[in-house]
């Protein structure tokens, strides 16, 4: 049976199920660079120059083991840009029997792929993407009969299940999670490694320059891009983070420092999500690690907790929950997003500093995308709708499977508490205490009124006063409650004027 088999943008595995029982004599595997993906929403150019390259990279690889391929370039002539439009012109120049695809990682494309059949008149199978290492089926039984979502219970389940990290039925250790131990500030004048960057090919330029004549309005410019676009370099990023990152990994998980755009983080996310490792391989990786006593526990379960536990929740969630969960504002957020957003002039230095490197990198690390920038979201009431459109354009990792969960229900609690059990609300003094962004600001992280007032802790009172209806029962939320109670009436209406100032002159309505 002659098949016509998809490989979309993130697929980029030769496991994928797709290409499962490929048959080099007869089939074909067709992979299109379309205009739709590039703009629905507007994404940062390196992430479209990240997509495309390794794209090409791996339509190369598979040629080179003698399989067929169809590769659709973005100025193709008569490229129809969209995923659907262009399928319909392959199977004129293909003639198949059936069109074999891997399921897509958003929502928006599976609603594609659920009418491709009767619009194409063939017959589609749309297999189980295996490269999770929670199912589907998986997900939606240990969800049963639950109201609220814990990672936590999830994450316990999931180690059960691999045996990682476990003595029989007992945790490493003794405890399931070290992530007391995983807050630790930044010391002075520990030196976080130089990062292992990729130096562009012919195929990365000439996708570089590409992206440059069809976008020049996307954020982010291509000088410095530097980022695996094939599985070898991957690999080469995967090592270079296990032997010179991971074992300073947990400690500083939680930090952040002015200048410190990556501290030890792993920066693998981008290839994880598109297919250029497996998270499998990379939580064998660290696991090896623990074994050479390359790294602590601490670390190793601070990481394996990152892979096994948070992607894979959030993963399970967002197609639980989809389509509605995008569609939730619990707290009636409905304020735009400020402009300093895309450019980072904003005198708020930890804000400048986060902004800045994500348009520089299209990369933050995980305590900035939510205690900097989706805190302040949260606090001044930005529309989820805005703050998601934000963050799926602007990170290289970004995709709505990933982002929607972390930032609608992690940073936004727009969910109203099905992914988290408290708002991650916090002022200028957590801040103060984990970067030392603080030190070189035009604010002062610990007062709350006054021309100096640092515009998080105002906004944290404010967001209280503002939201004490619903979250007053929520038992994580009595303390912060309590410390509202002590602010006397007078103070809390200044609290408010102050607030609602500082958002009209950054035209935040
Ligand atoms: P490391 O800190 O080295 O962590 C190791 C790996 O663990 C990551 O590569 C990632 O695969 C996984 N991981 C860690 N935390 C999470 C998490 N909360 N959810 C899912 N996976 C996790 N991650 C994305 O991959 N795409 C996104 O679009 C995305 N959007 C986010 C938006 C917000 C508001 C927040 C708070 C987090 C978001 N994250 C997203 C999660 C996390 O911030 C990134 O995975 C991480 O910063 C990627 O950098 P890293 O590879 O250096 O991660
Ligand atoms: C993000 C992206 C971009 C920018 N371009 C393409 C593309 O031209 N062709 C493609 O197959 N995939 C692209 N992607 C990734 C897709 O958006 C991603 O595969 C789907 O969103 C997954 O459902
Ligand atoms: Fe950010 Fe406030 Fe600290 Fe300035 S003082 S860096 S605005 S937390």
């Amino acid at each position: 049976m002659k098949t016509l088999r998809l490989i979309l943008g993130d697929q980029l595995s030769r496991t994928i199920s797709a290409l499962s029982d490929i048959d080099r004599t007869f089939d074909v595997v067709l992979m299109m660079e379309v205009q739709d993906e590039a703009t629905y929403v507007k994404h940062h150019k390196k992430k479209i120059v990240l997509i495309l390259s390794a794209m090409r990279h791996f339509a190369k690889s598979l040629r080179a083991e003698g399989i067929q391929v169809d590769y659709i370039k973005l100025d193709d002539e008569g490229n129809t840009g969209s995923f659907t439009g262009e399928l319909q012109r392959a199977l004129l120049k293909h003639r198949v029997d059936r069109i074999v695809v891997t399921e897509a990682g958003e929502w928006r494309v599976s609603e594609m792929m659920r009418h491709w059949p009767e619009l194409l008149k063939l017959p589609v199978e749309v297999r189980e993407d295996m490269r999770f290492l929670c199912s589907h089926s998986e997900f939606t039984d240990w969800a049963k009969g639950r109201k609220e979502f814990r990672m936590e219970f999830f994450y316990r389940m999931m180690r059960r299940k691999t045996g990682w990290l476990m003595n029989r039925k007992l945790p490493e250790g003794g405890s399931w999670n070290y992530d007391k131990d995983n807050r630790k500030a930044l010391p002075k004048y520990t030196e976080p490694p130089l990062r292992k960057g990729f130096s562009q090919d012919s195929i990365t330029k000439q996708v570089t320059s590409m992206v440059e004549r069809r976008y020049p309005n996307h954020i982010g410019d291509l000088d410095s891009f530097s980022w695996a676009v094939t599985r070898s370099q991957a690999l080469a990023a995967l090592d270079h983070f296990i032997n010179d990152c991971l074992p300073n990994f947990g400690d500083y998980q939680d930090a952040m420092r002015q200048g410190g755009d990556f501290l030890f983080h792993s920066l693998l996310s981008p290839y994880l999500n598109i297919g250029l490792l497996e998270p499998e391989e990379v939580c064998l990786a660290a696991l090896n690690a623990y074994q050479k006593m390359q790294a602590p526990l601490s670390t190793i379960e601070g990481f394996i907790r990152q892979i096994l536990g948070w992607r894979e929740f959030v993963r399970g969630i967002y197609w639980l929950k989809m389509p509605d969960y995008a569609g939730s504002n619990f707290l009636g957020a409905e304020r735009k997003l400020p402009a300093f957003y895309w450019t980072g002039d904003t005198d708020m230095r930890c804000l400048r500093e986060c902004i800045t490197s994500t348009l520089r990198f299209a990369y933050a690390h995980h305590i900035q995308r939510l205690m900097i920038t989706g805190n302040f979201a949260l606090l001044a009431g930005i529309s989820p709708v805005y703050v998601e459109e934000w963050y799926l354009s602007v990170y290289v990792d970004a995709f709505e499977w990933v982002e929607l969960p972390n930032t609608h229900g992690m940073a936004l609690y727009a969910d109203g508490g099905i992914f988290a059990s408290k708002p991650y609300a916090a002022s200028g003094a957590y801040i103060d205490r984990m970067s030392d962004y603080c030190s070189g600001c035009r604010y002062q992280a610990k007062l709350k009124l006054g021309a100096d007032a640092c515009p998080f802790t105002f906004l944290y009172w404010y967001f209280l006063i503002v939201n004490e209806q619903k979250l007053k029962n929520n038992s994580r939320m009595v303390m912060a409650f309590r410390n509202l109670d002590r602010l006397d009436d007078e103070t809390k209406r200044n609290l408010v004027l102050q607030a609602e100032h500082f958002l009209k002159a950054n035209g935040i309505f």
